[in-house]
Parts: structure tokens; C-alpha cells; sequence
């Protein structure tokens, strides 16, 4: 059987659970007839898919390829269950990839790559450095940051006292307002990274603040990893002491999380990890992690980089001209935040209302708040992004387009039978890209 035809057995006989197929199926035709521009979301190859469905995930691997003594690998098997072969094998490869993929000197790192994901890879990082009741910082949710960056119905912030900073009035980190609120909770450990942050980030003023006040700089690039290997946007290393990003997202890997810490942090992070917070890793994620790095390093990713971020950027400046209210005013990555609401031209409720509207029209997006929202459940934004978009194919011309069916859909005047039209005309659009990307799990 061929990689490409690899999944069309659920369409056949042989796959026996016609429900569970059926749900697949229906799912690849929602994929392949609605645009995604969710800007968390992308496709992964069949390589990738291959490995992470492969028999490594009937493996349990507890513990780590090596042993820890005063803070030093001493290399010997340190898993609890005999049979690891493999398992040792495929965590070695994934964490020697993506420390060379990370680090430009995979000596002065340690990386771990157990993490089931994002949220657990920055539980762990705070399991790490703070005991219970100690303080940490982060970029508040509505204002772009992350859950786990201690927003308050998260555990990070029950467990631990959160310090939550905001942008300033330009939708900009607001370095002052960061370290004065720095020097009064003294936190132990300072979050930065967002997940709705249009702008870059300077992790070097991050870094200067928390060497003021004695805190480790831990830098969740969930986001834009991508950008940071490809040199589109400044490395949080040498600045940050600790890095972590889900693999998932513009990374086109499994759902899965890394960790990178400097090498002295090293023992610190694996026992967080486990026996921390974890138990067996997931090792099949490990196994389409370490294709998903390898697929990172090659030439080509770098292009597929460079395309997100001209897309965005003109994404954004046609949303604009068309009378789009631009969070920020620019993009300088590979997402967008429109507040649909304070645009003066458009007449559309809510952030949620839009992007319902939006799916309508065969555009999925998501409902985000805007810096200032006060009400978190209606908000006043919509959130869009270009990797999925750009990993099709679609360039410059294309998000012209995008941009003039988005704000076609957006006019309330307009009838259920205009979103349908224009739900066809996304789907005559994609078709045209998937037929060129065989390789694809879409
Ligand atoms: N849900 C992710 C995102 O969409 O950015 C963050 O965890």
C-alpha cells in the first residue's frame, strides 16, 4: 500500500468500526472543504502520521535514556520496564534532533521530550523552580497570553501566586509596567510568550528584568517556534533559561510539548516531567516528533517560514484597507487579532458572532479577546493565522482573496445564500492545492 493511499482503508471493509470511520471520513471532508486559518492549527505529512500511529504506542517507557547524578547525565539506561531497545532509541533521536534543530550548541542544553503537550510542559517548568504559594509572572489571557501562564481558573494560578501583566495602549508588551511589577512580587520565575501577540517579542529585556530580579526567564515559543529556528524572529536562547513549545502547531508535528533548559536545569525539568507530573510517555508522539524535526531542518522549512509571514503580513494590510480594526495596528509573525467590534465601518456584534458567520462561509477561525476586553465570553475579536494556509501552498494572491471573501461574509446584509457561495468558492480554492499536496494527511 502506498503512503499516499495509507489512510483509505477506512473508507474499505477492512476497517470494522463503521462509526469511528465514518466520523474520520466526515471529518477529512470538513478539512478539505473549509479554509483553516487558526493560527495554532496545521497539517502534518503522512510520514509524521505514520509514526505517530505505529506500534511504539504499545510501549511503556517510564523514566529516561540516561541517569541523573548531581546534575549530570551518567549514561545508563534509567527506564523502569525491561524491552526499551526501541523506546531508547526513537527518545534519543527525537531529543539529539531537537536540540540541533533549538540550540545553536546542543552542549550547553538539556531537552526533554516527554511532555504530552503545552500545558503540561509549563506546569512542569513551575513544578521545577517554585514550591507551593510561590510567585511567578505571565501575559494575562485576554490580553494574548496563555492559560497556563497563570490565568486564574487555571491550576498555575491556584497552586501558585500568579502576577499577571498586560499590554500597553498600542497592544505592545509593556516592559515597564513588566518590571515594576517585577521588583514589587520579586517572582521566582517570569513567563513570557503568547498565543494571541501579533508582535515580535524581545526575550533579551525579558532577560535583563528577570537578572534584576533573580528569576529564571522560561519562554513558551508554542507559537512561533517555528519562526525562532527559521531566524525570522530573535531566538529566546541565550536569553531565556528555559524554553517550551507544543510541536503541533506551525511545527507540523504530533500533538506533543518539549522542554529546553540550560544544561544545569537539566535534572531539575526530567524529574518534574517524571515521576513530577507524568507518567509513561506517549513514545509514538516521541517517534513523529523526531520526523517532524528532521521534516524542520530541511530547506524548505525555511522557505514555508518565510511564505507564513509574507501572508500574514499581507493578510493583514488587505483586512485593513477593507476597514478592518488590526490589534496592534501590524503583524510582525504569523497571526492576526481583528477587534471586530471598535472598527467604525462593520457591523458585526461580537467576536463569537463573526466567526460563526465566518464558518458559515467555509472560513474557520476562532473567537478571541482583544487587549481591554471586559466581557471574556463575548468577546470583541476574532483570531487568524497563515500556517495552516501557507502549508497548502496559498501565497500573496491568495490572501487577497481571503480577505475580500472574509469581508464579504462579514456584511450583515448579506443572505445564508451568499455564505453559501462563497463556502463554494473556498472550496474551488482548496481543491486546487490539496490535488498538489500528496503527501499530506488532508
Ligand atoms: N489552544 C492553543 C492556541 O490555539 O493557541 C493554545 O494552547
Amino acid at each position: 500500500m502506498s503512503i499516499k493511499n495509507f489512510y483509505e482503508i477506512l473508507k474499505t471493509s477492512e476497517f470494522k468500526d463503521i462509526e469511528v470511520a465514518d466520523i474520520i471520513n466526515d471529518e477529512l471532508t470538513r478539512q478539505r472543504s473549509t479554509l483553516c486559518l487558526i493560527p495554532s492549527e496545521n497539517y502534518i505529512s503522512r510520514e509524521v502520521a505514520i509514526a505517530l500511529s505505529s506500534p511504539l504506542n504499545n510501549k511503556y517507557s517510564e523514566g529516561y535514556p540516561h541517569k541523573w547524578k548531581e546534575n549530570t547525565v551518567i549514561s545508563q539506561n534509567g527506564k523502569y520496564y525491561q524491552g526499551q531497545k526501541n523506546a531508547i532509541a526513537i527518545e534519543e533521536l527525537a531529543m539529539k534532533r531537537g536540540l540541533e534543530l533549538f540550540t545553536q550548541n546542543p552542549d550547553l542544553y538539556h531537552i526533554n521530550v516527554q511532555s504530552l503537550s503545552g500545558a503540561p510542559a509549563n506546569l512542569a517548568v513551575l513544578n521545577a523552580f517554585l514550591n507551593k504559594g510561590d510567585t511567578f509572572m505571565g501575559l494575562a489571557l485576554d490580553f494574548g497570553g496563555h492559560l497556563t501562564h497563570g490565568h486564574k481558573v487555571n491550576i498555575t494560578s491556584k497552586y501558585y501566586n500568579a502576577v499577571q501583566y498586560s499590554l500597553n495602549n498600542n497592544g505592545e508588551l509593556d516592559f515597564d509596567e513588566i518590571e515594576k511589577l517585577a521588583l514589587l512580587h520579586k517572582p521566582k520565575l517570569i513567563f513570557c510568550g503568547a498565543t494571541a501577540y501579533p508582535l515580535k517579542i524581545d526575550f533579551s529585556k525579558f532577560s535583563e528584568i528577570a537578572k534584576k530580579v533573580g528569576a529564571i526567564l522560561a519562554a513558551d515559543i508554542s507559537h512561533i517556534c517555528g519562526l525562532c529556528i527559521a531566524n525570522e524572529h530573535p531566538h529566546p536562547f541565550p536569553y531565556a533559561d528555559v524554553i517550551t513549545t507544543t510541536t503541533h502547531k506551525i511545527l507540523r508535528g504530533p500533538r506533543a510539548g518539549i522542554i529546553i533548559s540550560k544544561k544545569e536545569y537539566g535534572q531539575q525539568i526530567d524529574k518534574s516531567i517524571f515521576p513530577g507530573i507524568q507518567g509513561g510517555p506517549h513514545m509514538s508522539a516521541i517517534a513523529a516528533m523526531a520526523v517532524a524535526f528532521k521534516e524542520a531542518m530541511q530547506p524548505e522549512y525555511r522557505d514555508y517560514i518565510k511564505q507564513v509571514i509574507k501572508n500574514a503580513k499581507v493578510l493583514s494590510e488587505e483586512l485593513q484597507k477593507l476597514g478592518f480594526n488590526i490589534v496592534s495596528k501590524r503583524t510582525e509573525n504569523h497571526l492576526i487579532l481583528l477587534d471586530v467590534v471598535n472598527n467604525g465601518h462593520l457591523s458585526v456584534e461580537n467576536g463569537s458572532w463573526l466567526a460563526e458567520r465566518l464558518e458559515l462561509a467555509g472560513i474557520i477561525t476562532n473567537k478571541n479577546t482583544i487587549p481591554g476586553d471586559k466581557k471574556p465570553w463575548i468577546p470583541s475579536g476574532i483570531r487568524i493565522g497563515t500556517p495552516a494556509a501557507t502549508t497548502l501552498g496559498m501565497k500573496e494572491d491568495e490572501m487577497k482573496l481571503i480577505a475580500n471573501l472574509i469581508k464579504k461574509a462579514t456584511e450583515n446584509s448579506h443572505s445564508d445564500d451568499t455564505l453559501k457561495n462563497i463556502s463554494l468558492e473556498i472550496k474551488t480554492l482548496l481543491n486546487l492545492f490539496i490535488e498538489k499536496n500528496n503527501n499530506l494527511l488532508i
